[in-house]
């Protein structure tokens, strides 16, 4: 399975050296992000060159550049997929994205030893991804220590099992993968199934995958208080046909 290959990959790497000069002590608060958006839609735009059900999306270009775009767009966040060999992502990118835009940047990458936590801050991320379903009963400390360590944890959940252990975490945001990453198949009534108990306990939901354009938002945006766009934003020639309202 994809999945095993990934974890597996990425247990064998060695931890990223933090890029010169890079220290995010004032990190931007990707909640206050969501949270503070008025009278449209909160995106978080994700820079991922390829990806295991695409290939590749794009040609490798700067980072920054494409970071800019997406503000100019209106997005209200980026998320920066740093996993090399499956999704063409580089450690560095948040660094080149911190420098081009000021918003907050998650970062996207399989975190399973906790040493990553620290390579994330000191990469220079706001934000960091936890996936549920890959940590299961370690979540809790991870969430703790993505906090710990100034980072705003975003935990991704695909099950209600999953949900269960995402509030039980702590976290204030809560991603719902319309993608089973196990079987890559791209569900969107997922988020319409499971927002109701993430918000029902005061946490924000973000809706993610799948998403291809403002018809899908404004398809869920009664569930979910942010989208987080991948796939659609890179392909597309002019990101702001997708971002527009
Ligand atoms: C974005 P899409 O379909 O818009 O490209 O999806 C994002 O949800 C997806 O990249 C993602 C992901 C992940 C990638 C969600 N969870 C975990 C890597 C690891």
């Amino acid at each position: 399975m994809i999945l095993d290959d990934i974890i597996q990959k990425t247990a064998l790497r060695s931890p990223e050296p933090a890029p010169r000069g890079m220290t995010n002590n004032c990190p931007l608060s990707l909640k206050e992000a969501i949270t503070s958006v008025q009278g449209r839609h909160a995106v978080i735009a994700e820079i991922k060159f390829s990806s295991p059900s695409r290939g590749m999306i794009r040609e490798r270009t700067n980072p920054g550049k494409i970071a800019e775009e997406y503000r100019k767009g209106g997005c209200v966040a980026l998320s920066v997929l740093t996993e090399p060999d499956f999704f063409g992502g580089r450690a560095e990118d948040i660094a080149a994205v911190k420098d081009a835009v000021s918003l907050p940047v998650l970062r996207k990458d399989f975190i399973i030893d906790m040493c990553q936590i620290e390579e994330t801050k000191a990469l220079g991320a706001d934000a960091v991804l936890l996936i549920a379903g890959l940590l299961e009963e370690r979540l809790c400390d991870f969430v703790s220590a993505a906090y710990a360590a100034g980072l705003e944890p975003l935990v991704e959940v695909h099950t209600p099992d999953e949900v269960t252990m995402a509030l039980a975490s702590g976290a204030e945001i809560i991603g719902i993968n319309n993608r089973d990453l196990r079987t890559m198949q791209v569900m969107p009534e997922t988020t319409a199934a499971l927002a109701g108990s993430i918000r029902d306990a005061g946490r924000l939901v973000v809706s993610m995958s799948g998403i291809g354009g403002q018809e899908d938002i404004r398809r869920l945006s009664s569930h979910a208080d942010a989208f987080l766009v991948g796939t659609a934003l890179m392909s597309a020639e002019d990101p702001r046909t997708v971002l527009e309202e």
